[in-house]
């Protein structure tokens, strides 16, 4: 047997997460492995490469700051940012900070286990290889393990079958073809628009309808970026103080205190405007029903407008709370609705019963599919940690801590797992905030931590079990002040995944986290336990 290669710490995942952990930890002094399961690096913008990808943060914002040499030099062409543009970014990151070599890619770990005599991780890959390191940072991301639905008959299709979170690398053509796509969250309202464009017939099976606004998307206005890049580090400073840390110009003024017309006309501007910051037209959207009733009927509207179908339109009018699913931003999504060759079928009035060699079986009918792409989205913020046999302390499992739910505290650790640390982890904002700013955050804390056990020669740490529960509480505690928990069926809860335990994932509110972690920080990393 080889000996086990040893690192003082070892990242998983090679993602934006992973990239800026390695760049960080290295730049401690440390040696540091970083193993990807992929061929490539992107983590997110590596799989995610269906057709209309692309991001629905704004490119000056969606970026890393911890260079100001790196976020001068890029030039991004568009206000949003396509999936390709974004990989390549990911690219000239680890091209220009030398971290390539310290990745090795097509490398899946399948265990890591703590042991208690040495205070070290024993890793092994799905090759046998096997590590050691003080430190596990799990790059994981939140979505990367895409869903497959149990549907019956899956192994019959014998046309093309897609996900769009696994997207193959070689072109897809679907010219003169008939496609099918099975959902509509976030993927498929970018997908739909430009598959539509080149299907002879394209059939959406819709379970649930989302809101979807308008990005507005637009080559980079060249003053815009002048302007930023001027003062870029007021700009991030600017926006980690918001909500989420987007630069989304919240309001201050409640739904209900404005009139009709008022209310009418800020929601106007807003969808002109675009994207995630509609959310913000008013401050108690996400806080008070009949607020965000305003919004939904604001939107309802707009669709009926532009949907010339009505009874297409109803179909496409989410009947759920805005926000308690991260809001799409699309570039024509209901308009492609109007297209001759576009149809949306409702499962919940025809169920899908089976799929077949030829495509789907519902309630109905059989629709036969040349191409069949599942839009169903991912085993979100724990799949891909708790698809890894981790063992802590006593041999305990993470799936056996997490039976009820995802325990950690500040989403960055959980109690009798020393010396693990998650970025973007269940119990912070991760998905709820600006990705790429949290994972700075939580790399900078964990760099900060691992600093202050070097100075005072200690060689464990883990979050003790009260912080944790009370970590869990607080979270909830929140999330249980808004609309969110209870508006719909999210991954935000674990809903979208049959057996998975309920509770709203995500910490509401970027600058109140990274408050917490600041001040437990300054204390002499209070609620951890050192030995
Ligand atoms: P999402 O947002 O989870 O959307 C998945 C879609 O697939 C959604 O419409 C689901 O309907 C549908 N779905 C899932 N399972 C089924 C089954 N069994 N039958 C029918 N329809 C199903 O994933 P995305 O990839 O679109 O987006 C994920 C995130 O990426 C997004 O939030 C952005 O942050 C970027 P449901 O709503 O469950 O009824």
């Amino acid at each position: 047997m080889p000996k086990p290669s040893q690192f003082d710490a070892v990242v998983i995942g090679a993602g934006f997460a992973g990239l800026y952990a390695l760049y960080k930890l290295r730049s401690l002094g440390l040696k540091v492995k970083v193993y990807e399961a992929g061929s490539g690096l992107g983590g997110t913008w590596y799989w995610n490469r269906y057709p209309g990808a692309r991001c629905d943060v704004h490119s000056l914002e969606y970026s890393f700051q911890f260079s100001e040499a790196l976020q001068q030099e890029w030039i991004w062409s568009e206000k949003y940012a396509p999936q390709a543009e974004i990989l390549e970014y990911a690219n000239h990151v680890a091209d220009r900070f030398d971290l390539r070599k310290d990745i090795q890619f097509d490398t899946r770990i399948s265990a890591l286990t703590f042991d208690d005599a040495s205070n070290l991780w024993i890793g092994k890959t799905q090759a046998r290889e096997t590590f050691s390191a003080r430190y596990c940072i799990m790059a994981t991301g939140c979505l990367s393990v895409h869903n497959v639905p149990d549907f019956a008959g899956m192994a019959d299709f014998q046309g093309q079958l897609l996900h769009t979170g696994q997207w193959p690398h070689e072109p897809i053509e679907f010219h003169n073809q008939e496609v099918g796509i099975i959902g509509t969250g976030s993927s498929a309202i970018q997908a739909i628009p430009i598959i539509a464009e080149q299907a002879k017939q394209l059939t959406v099976f819709q379970r649930t309808a989302s809101f979807s606004i308008p990005a507005h998307n637009a080559p980079m206005d060249q003053e815009y970026e002048r302007n930023v890049k001027a003062n870029y580090k007021e700009f991030r400073q600017h926006n980690s103080q918001r909500y989420a840390a987007l630069n989304n110009n919240p309001s201050h003024v409640s739904a209900l205190e404005v009139s009709e017309e008022e209310r009418r006309e800020i929601f106007e501007q807003r969808w002109q405007e675009g994207g995630l910051p509609f959310l913000a037209s008013f401050n108690d959207l996400g806080t008070e029903q009949e607020a965000n009733n305003t919004a939904v009927e604001f939107v309802h509207g707009k669709i009926k407008e532009i949907v010339k179908d009505q009874d297409t339109a109803e179909l496409l009018c989410p009947k759920t709370v805005m926000g308690c699913k991260r809001l799409c931003v699309d570039t024509d999504y209901y308009k492609t609705f109007n297209r001759d060759n576009v149809s949306l079928v409702d499962l919940n009035t025809s169920p899908i019963q089976r799929i077949t060699q030829n495509g789907i079986q519902t309630s109905d009918r059989e629709y036969r599919f040349d191409a069949l792409i599942l839009a169903t989205g991912f085993d979100a913020m724990t799949g891909a940690l708790l698809a890894i046999d981790i063992r802590g302390v006593a041999n305990k499992s993470l799936a056996e801590h997490w039976e009820n739910g995802p325990a950690n505290f500040l989403g960055l650790t959980m109690s009798g797992f020393p010396n693990m640390f998650m970025i973007t982890g269940p119990g912070s904002p991760s998905v709820l905030a600006n990705m790429i700013v949290g994972i700075e955050q939580h790399v900078d804390f964990i760099a900060d931590l691992i600093t202050f056990m070097q100075k005072n020669e200690k060689f464990r740490v883990e979050a003790n079990s009260e912080s944790e529960a009370n970590w869990v509480k607080l979270v909830n505690s929140i999330a249980d002040k808004t609309l969110f928990p209870t508006g719909c069926n999210s991954w935000y809860t674990g809903a979208n995944i049959p057996g998975k335990p309920r509770i709203f994932m995500p910490y509401l509110g970027y600058p109140s986290y990274v408050e917490k972690c600041n001040e437990i920080a300054a204390n002499d990393y209070r609620d951890f336990e050192f030995s």
